[in-house]
């Protein structure tokens, strides 16, 4: 029977389920390692989040504290389906939930991810800051013909996980609509499976960001909606789908560095975001570093017990 400590918190409505220092420290670390990692134990974390202990909203993070002083902690993020490369709303659960247990010293401290270090910081408001992962715009204005609902044109986007970014006419963003952007925003997803249009080294576009100016509320700049790998929406404006956002909205020269974006999701709940420009990256793509400002809420904190005959299941 494995055992695993937990803890869970929902930042902007979208819950992260913090597995603590519970599974096998990746020997050359999570950047080099998340592949075999997930190989090996993916049964387990799947285990940890999927029904009955969790539900398809659920992300999770399986974190390794820091192995010496002064060495960042690392981590890597999942949902129902598979490995995420970062996570922006569970990157703010994560610190909540330690800072919670008092394993999160205050200042500055870095974290290591799958696609590299994320700079993070807890408020003394309870306010957590995330400078993500470099940010870009891999294709602009790609032409998405989806059967039954016409055609889309719309951004591909590195956020830390890879974007479709999309405004719709005449489709509300709004929580009540949710059913129907579900549909569509999945609709779009097999299209581009379909059209075989893919991220950098014809990486999967498993996200889908459907973004409205007019549906947000006065004090947001843009509400979205995110389509998460598995299926599930993201009840937060999602922190790697605002990077990406961040990203196309820089490439187009639409929000300067240091201005504040504020991004809504599709529950209501806000992140402030901003960038620092980084110049191109080696394939000339102009680079945002987007930084995310959001709090979390410690939920519940417990063990879950895993039988060795659910590997199978
Ligand atoms: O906040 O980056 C995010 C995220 C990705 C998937 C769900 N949330």
């Amino acid at each position: 029977m494995y055992r695993l400590p937990f803890i869970d918190s929902h930042t902007g409505g979208e819950p992260t389920r913090v597995l603590l220092d519970a599974l096998p420290r990746p020997p050359r670390g999570i950047e080099q390692d998340a592949r075999e990692f997930w190989r090996e134990h993916g049964w387990l974390c799947r285990a940890a989040v999927d029904e009955p202990r969790g539900s398809d909203i659920l992300v999770g993070a399986v974190w390794w504290s820091p192995a010496r002083p002064g060495e960042a902690g690392q981590v890597l993020y999942f949902n129902n389906v598979g490995p995420l490369g970062m996570c922006g709303h569970g990157s703010i659960g994560l610190i909540a939930s330690l800072v919670f247990l008092g394993q999160w010293p205050s200042g500055p401290r870095m974290l290591r991810t799958p696609v590299g270090q994320v700079r993070t910081e807890y408020g003394a408001d309870g306010m957590v800051r995330i400078d993500n992962v470099p940010a870009y715009r891999e294709l602009q204005d790609v032409l998405l013909d989806v059967p039954g609902y016409g055609r889309f044109v719309g951004d591909v986007a590195w956020g830390g996980n890879w974007f479709f970014l999309v405004e719709v006419e005449g489709v509300r963003v709004h929580w009540d609509n949710r059913a129907a952007l579900c549909e569509l925003a999945s609709a779009m997803r097999r299209q581009l499976r379909a059209q075989g249009i893919t991220g950098r080294g014809a990486e999967e576009i498993d996200h889908i960001e459907i973004t409205s100016v007019a549906d947000a509320d006065a004090a947001a700049d843009a509400r979205n909606f995110v389509l998460c790998p598995g299926g599930a929406f993201d009840r937060s404006p999602c922190g790697t789908g605002t990077s990406a956002k961040l990203a196309c909205l820089a490439a187009d020269g639409l929000l300067a560095p240091g201005a504040i974006w504020r991004q809504q999701g599709i529950t209501g709940s806000v992140f402030e975001a901003s960038f620092a420009s980084a110049g191109p990256d080696a394939h000339g793509r102009l680079c945002a570093h987007p930084t995310l400002r959001g709090r979390a809420q410690v939920t519940a904190q417990g063990e879950l017990l895993i039988d060795e005959g659910e590997r199978d299941t």
